[in-house]
C-alpha cells in the first residue's frame, strides 16, 4: 500500500458527536481533509448554525444532526438518516462530553449521573447504533475519547474521572468483543487542551495574573504548554485510517508526556 493510501480517509463516512466545535471540529475537520465524509451531531440549533457556517468557512460539506447523544432513539434516527444521505458509518469518534467541577461530597447524585450519562453511557449507546452497519460493511473503527482522568484522579472530578476511566475499559471491552468483525476500537486521550470546556481553568485572575491552574499545568506538561485541538488531528486520523488496522484496545494519549512526569520539585 501507497504512504499516502495508509492515510487516506477518501469516501469514508465518519461521524464526530458533539463536533459544532472544540475538539470534535478539529478531528471532523482533519478527516475532511484527509478525504472522508463528515456528519455530525450537537444539541442546540445555535450551536448548529454557527457550526454548519464554521465548515462551510473551511471548505467542508458537512451534515449536521440536531441530537442528544444520550437519548438512544434519536440516535437510532440519527444513524439511519446518515445511512440514507450519506452511507452507513466507518468511523465512529464519540467525542461529545462535559465535566462538572464540584467536590465530591457536594456533588447531588443527578450531577453525577448526569456525567456518567453524556460521557459514559452515550458513548455505548452511538457505538450500539453503528456496529451492525460496520459488521456489514466488514469493517469500522470507534474512536472514543478518554481523558487524562482515564488514568489520573483530582479534586472535583470524581464523576468525570469515574466516567472517563470507564470508558477506557468500554474501549477495551468493543475491542474484545468486535475484533473478529475487523472493528477496530481505540481511545484518544488528550492532556489539556484549550478549548471552552477547560476555559474556566484559564481564566485570568482579577490582578491580571494567570490562574493557578493554568500555571499548574504547564508545569506538569513536559512540552510546557496547553494543547490545542489541533494536536487530536494526526493521531485521530491515524486510529481512523488503515495505517492503525492492527491496533485495538489501546489507548493513545496525546498528552505533550503529562502522563510521563513525575513533575517538577517546588
Ligand atoms: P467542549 O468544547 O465543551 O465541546 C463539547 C461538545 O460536546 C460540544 O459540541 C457539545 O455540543 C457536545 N455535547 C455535550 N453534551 C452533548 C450531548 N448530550 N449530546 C450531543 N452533544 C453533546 O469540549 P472539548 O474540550 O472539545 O471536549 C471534547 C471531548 O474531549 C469531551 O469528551 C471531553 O471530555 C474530552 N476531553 C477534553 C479535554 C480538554 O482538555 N479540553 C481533555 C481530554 C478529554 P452542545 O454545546 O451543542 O451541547
Ligand atoms: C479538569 C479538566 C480535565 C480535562 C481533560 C484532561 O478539570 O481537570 O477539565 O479533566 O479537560 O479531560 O485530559
Amino acid at each position: 500500500m501507497e504512504m499516502n493510501q495508509m492515510f487516506s480517509l477518501e469516501g469514508k463516512v465518519a461521524l464526530v458527536t458533539g463536533a459544532a466545535y472544540g475538539i470534535g471540529f478539529a478531528i471532523a475537520e482533519s478527516y475532511a481533509k484527509a478525504g472522508a465524509k463528515i456528519a455530525f451531531n450537537c444539541r442546540s440549533q445555535e450551536h448548529m448554525d454557527k457550526a454548519l457556517k464554521d465548515y462551510a468557512e473551511k471548505g467542508i460539506d458537512a451534515k449536521g444532526y440536531i441530537c442528544d447523544v444520550t437519548k438512544e432513539e434519536q440516535v437510532q434516527a440519527m444513524v439511519q438518516d446518515i445511512e440514507k444521505e450519506l452511507g452507513s458509518v466507518d468511523i465512529l469518534v464519540n467525542n461529545a462530553g462535559i465535566i462538572k467541577r464540584i467536590p465530591m461530597t457536594e456533588m447531588k447524585t443527578e450531577e453525577f449521573r448526569q456525567v456518567i450519562d453524556i460521557d459514559l453511557t452515550a458513548p455505548f449507546i452511538v457505538s450500539k447504533a453503528v456496529i451492525p452497519g460496520m459488521i456489514r460493511k466488514g469493517h469500522g473503527k470507534i474512536i472514543n475519547v478518554c481523558s487524562m482522568m482515564s488514568e489520573l484522579g483530582r479534586e472535583t472530578v470524581s464523576a468525570y474521572a469515574a466516567a472517563k476511566g470507564g470508558l477506557k475499559m468500554l474501549t477495551k471491552n468493543i475491542a474484545s468483543e468486535y475484533g473478529e468483525y475487523n472493528i477496530q476500537c481505540n481511545g484518544i486521550g488528550p492532556g489539556y487542551i484549550a478549548t471552552p470546556q477547560t476555559a474556566p481553568l484559564r481564566e485570568k485572575q482579577p490582578d491580571g495574573s494567570r490562574h493557578p491552574f493554568d500555571q499548574f499545568i504547564v508545569s506538569k506538561t513536559p512540552q510546557a504548554r496547553w494543547g490545542t485541538p489541533e494536536d487530536l488531528m494526526g493521531p485521530a486520523i491515524f486510529l481512523a485510517s488503515s495505517a492503525s488496522d492492527f491496533v485495538n484496545g489501546h489507548i493513545l494519549y496525546v498528552d505533550g508526556g503529562i502522563l510521563a512526569y513525575i513533575g517538577k520539585q517546588p
